[in-house]
């Protein structure tokens, strides 16, 4: 099936007692049993749930996965995945990853006895130079938040797959629409679903999707035993959502590609980053691995660009009128952040340098209001 067939009807069947067209939200903490231990598969809502399952099975389908696994956040999702490990065990992570994820990992996995190494996984041989004996699981985000520095996941696949160690993608910023891990040779794939899944910005959720059944009866087992599930209703909402997940990615990825063209046509701003944009460094890379051609969908709804100081940067925020200054992205609405204040300041500061996340750096999460009016706010905002 294609894309938006599935997206519309993966995981959904009728409901069997009245046929509901649409997945009912299960709003239910527990299930009757006939005798002790005699249930209908459904014993308990931390263990199971219908809501979710479809969700569930949905986005794996998206992602050419067997296996979906669902949390009540992107974090409780790379936590849960972090949690396959022991301690003593090694990861390798790209070195800008979103704040909290850098957060997690360094400040509460750190104290678990994880080894983390951060490097530049856009340069393959940095990652093989960083694994070690115990190294059991490479960490990427492709394109990272917020410098949409791209990862070759197939490059690092074979690497990881040759020793036997796992490869992590964090696909939050481009969604199955635009990039599918799995298919690229990684073992897991993980997504904020607070982010494009859900797209209306009234859901905080995780997922992680594999074809790895070992990786994922663990995971099912974490997700019982650690217990960071998602309530029905979000998970109901996060359903409906992705039946228009194509639709949604075309315009978040159309508007961005002219936002980008615009804000590259300016002379007063330092660098424009955008994977859709000849001059970007990965751009051979971004057509190869991004799914849909850039002329006609872009590569994904998010823009960086770089003004010369924190004040200029300041002042543009603070005008802008469309563009609502907050945190997350991947809503229908446009939104604004300043990472270096916002999204990334639990990365330190050396960090930040070390990346180039500067101080007059700008993250723009583009939505699918008219493209011209996002441009006539960009232009009022950057004026005088
Ligand atoms: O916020 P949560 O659903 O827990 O997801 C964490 C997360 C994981 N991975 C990526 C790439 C992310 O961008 C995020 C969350 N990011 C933001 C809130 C943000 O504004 O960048």
């Amino acid at each position: 099936m294609g894309f938006s067939t599935d997206a519309v009807h993966a995981g959904q069947e009728h409901e069997k007692v009245t046929g509901a067209v649409i997945t009912p939200i299960f709003q239910t903490s527990t299930y009757a049993q006939s005798g002790p231990g005699e249930h209908t598969g459904y014993e308990y809502g931390r263990t199971q749930n219908p809501t979710r399952e479809a969700l569930e099975k949905n986005v794996a389908t998206l992602e050419s996965a067997a296996h979906g696994i669902a949390f009540s956040s992107g974090l409780a999702a790379t936590s849960t995945i972090a949690q396959l490990f022991e301690k003593g065990d090694h990861i390798v992570a790209t070195e800008n990853v979103y704040g909290g994820t850098y957060r997690f990992f360094t400040q509460v996995m750190g104290k678990f006895g994880l080894q983390m190494s951060w490097v530049d996984t856009s340069a393959v041989e940095q990652v093989v130079a960083a694994l070690r004996p115990e190294t059991r699981m490479v960490f990427i985000e492709t394109p990272t938040n917020p410098l949409l520095v791209l990862s070759d996941i197939r490059a690092i696949a074979d690497v990881c797959r040759e020793r036997g160690i796992l490869l992590a993608v964090d696909n939050t910023f481009l969604s199955p629409y635009f990039q599918r891990p799995l298919e690229l040779g990684a073992d897991i794939s993980m997504h904020s679903m607070t982010k494009y899944l859900n797209g209306h910005s009234d859901v905080v959720g995780g997922i992680v999707l594999t074809n790895n059944d070992e990786v994922a009866e663990k995971l099912r087992y974490l997700q019982n035993a650690v217990g960071a599930v998602p309530s029905p209703f979000d998970a109901w909402l996060v359903l409906r959502a992705t039946k228009t997940l194509a639709l949604r990615m075309q315009a978040h990825g159309r508007n961005a590609q002219k936002i980008a063209e615009y804000l590259t046509e300016r002379d007063d701003i330092e660098q424009v980053i955008y994977p859709g944009l000849p001059s970007h460094p990965q751009y051979e890379l971004a057509q190869r691995q991004h799914l849909t051609p850039y002329e006609e969908f872009g590569s994904g709804g998010m823009v960086t660009f770089i003004v010369e100081s924190f004040e200029r940067a300041r002042t543009i925020l603070q005008k802008m009128r469309l563009f609502t200054l907050a945190e997350s992205l991947g809503g229908v609405e446009s939104l604004v952040c300043h990472p270096a204040s916002m999204t990334h300041a639990s990365v330190p500061k050396e960090m930040r340098e070390k990346i180039g996340l500067t101080d007059g750096l700008i993250r723009l999460s583009v939505g699918v209001e008219d493209a011209d009016d996002l441009i006539e706010d960009l232009r009022q905002a950057m004026q005088g």
